[in-house]
């Protein structure tokens, strides 16, 4: 039996050495170690021996279940620190090559200059109104003192819908009747910003759709000197190192009396060049106090209040900014181009 034990024992490990993975070696321990392994089925032959000879026999068979159960272990690191090693080769990463630079998104040049715009403005006490983009005739013209077939509404070449009466708006001042009539009879300072609508041919100077802030300021005592201040304040933040700046008078309907302001031509700073039609001066917006027909329509008596109201593009304010020659460049999406920006 001791003959039988050391051949067990021999032949378990020399397949020990063989078992070259975790399922061949799992094989191995039940097959040698297991409870009816090669091991536990000899030991069944103890009760045949003599009495004095079992328990010399059974220390011999516990000290070949040790061994094989160490060499069993060993074997089991072994394999471990193969696969640890193979695996650390295998996913070896060079950790002092330069990392992958992500591509980061921006904000839209548009944007991007709206949101100038909105901290100029917040940081002088305007709020921010949004309205919609679809309006009525009503709002759109009408109450803003241009009648169905006054020579004004030539200015703006509008879109209309498939409803009598419903269009896009041209501008944003619909909302500024929108906003005077839900605050009546509160003072207002607000600005309204978004996308407005023009039946235009498309071309470098025009665009059939574009943004616009407009601004209006209602309460009692508001004089043009107040919008004078608040235009000046805004220009030179937004053209930082404006030197010097006009107010020319103009036209609108909706504004009595109307100016439009201009700064000294950001591209060639005054002595002329493309860009200010070599007059050295550009328009950067439109603006005026508020016609007291408008400020009754939208429910403030003109006798008591009085105020003033602005608008300008973005887009063009841009264009001057950073010297853009084309309109067409912000809606046509084109990365080489929106990548110049932020
Ligand atoms: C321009 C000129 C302007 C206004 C917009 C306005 C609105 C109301 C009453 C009076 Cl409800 N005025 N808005 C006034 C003057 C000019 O915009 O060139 N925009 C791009």
């Amino acid at each position: 039996m001791r003959e039988q034990l050391r051949t067990i024992e021999e032949r378990a490990l020399a397949e020990l050495e063989s078992a070259a993975d975790e399922a061949a070696l799992e094989a191995w321990r039940v097959r040698f170690l297991g409870r009816r392994g090669e091991l536990s089925l000899a030991l069944r032959g103890l009760g045949a021996l003599p009495p004095e000879e079992r328990p010399a026999v059974g220390q011999v068979a516990n000290e070949v279940k040790q061994r094989l159960e160490t060499a069993y272990t060993a074997r089991r690191a072994a394999l471990e620190e193969e696969a640890v090693a193979r695996a650390f080769q295998a996913e070896r990463v060079d950790v002092t090559l330069p990392g992958r630079i992500p591509a980061l998104g921006r904000l839209h040049i548009s944007t991007q200059t709206l949101r100038e715009i909105y901290d100029i403005f917040t940081r002088m006490g305007f709020a921010i109104y949004e309205t919609p983009e679809i309006e009525t005739d009503e709002l759109n013209f009408q109450l803003l003192n241009i009648p169905p077939h006054h020579p004004a509404r030539d200015m703006w070449s509008t879109l209309y819908t498939d409803r009598e009466g419903v269009l896009l708006r041209t501008h944003t001042s619909p909302g500024q009747i929108r906003l005077m009539r839900e605050m009546c009879p509160a003072p207002i300072r607000a600005i309204l910003p978004g996308k407005v609508y023009r039946y235009e041919q498309v071309s470098a100077r025009y665009e059939f759709m574009l943004h616009q802030v407009e601004g209006l300021v209602v309460g009692k005592n508001i004089h043009m000197s107040d919008l004078k201040g608040v235009l000046e304040a805004f220009a030179r933040q937004i053209f930082a190192g404006m030197r010097r700046w006009r107010f020319r008078g103009s036209y609108f309907p909706f504004t009595e009396p109307s100016m439009e302001m201009d700064i000294e031509c950001v591209i060639c700073g005054g002595p002329g060049c493309p860009v200010c039609k070599y007059s050295g001066w550009v328009e950067i917006l439109g603006s005026g106090m508020v016609h007291p027909r408008v400020l009754e329509n939208g429910g403030y008596d003109p006798a008591v209040y009085s105020g003033f109201a602005f608008g300008m593009g973005p887009e063009r304010i841009a264009m001057l900014k950073y010297g853009i020659n084309d309109i067409r460049y912000f809606f046509s999406n084109d990365p080489r181009f929106l990548a110049q920006f932020g």
